[in-house]
């Protein structure tokens, strides 16, 4: 089956790792011109797989509302693998998920969305 380079193929999905970074907004509009979007995780086994990338953007924003989170497709936060005591909208200006922090495994926490950080894009295969 095929895969495009720098893609790597997980259960029905292609999943992009940046090599630079970049804010979460600049990095969602990178997602979007390679036809896909920051990326959304829905189990556990995807969460798994995810954190072999970190750290890095992950689709997921309070920008909306504080402190209700949602992913970059509108769906709301079921399952999540937060950090402890994370997310603590640090400076009330925490706004963005990223996924890992100071080299912790399986942890999500939310931080400046204008700070710069790897990102994750993901898609289906069609
Ligand atoms: O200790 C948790 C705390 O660590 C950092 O702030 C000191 C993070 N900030 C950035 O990554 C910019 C916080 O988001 C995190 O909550
Ligand atoms: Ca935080």
């Amino acid at each position: 089956e095929y895969i495009k380079q720098g893609w790597f193929y997980f259960s029905n999905h292609l999943y992009y790792k940046s090599e630079t970074k970049k804010s979460w907004q600049e990095s969602r509009q990178d997602c979007l011109q390679r036809g896909a979007d920051l990326t959304i995780i829905s189990s556990r086994e995807e969460q798994v797989f995810v954190r072999n990338f970190l750290s890095a953007w992950i689709g997921l924003t309070d920008n909306e509302t504080e402190g209700i989170w949602k992913w970059v497709d509108g769906t709301p936060l079921n399952t999540s693998y937060w950090h402890d005591k994370e997310p603590n909208n640090a400076n009330s200006n925490e706004n963005c998920g990223e996924i890992g922090y100071h080299g912790k495994l399986n942890t999500w926490n939310d931080k400046p969305c204008h700070s710069e950080n790897y990102w994750i894009c993901e898609k289906m295969v069609m």
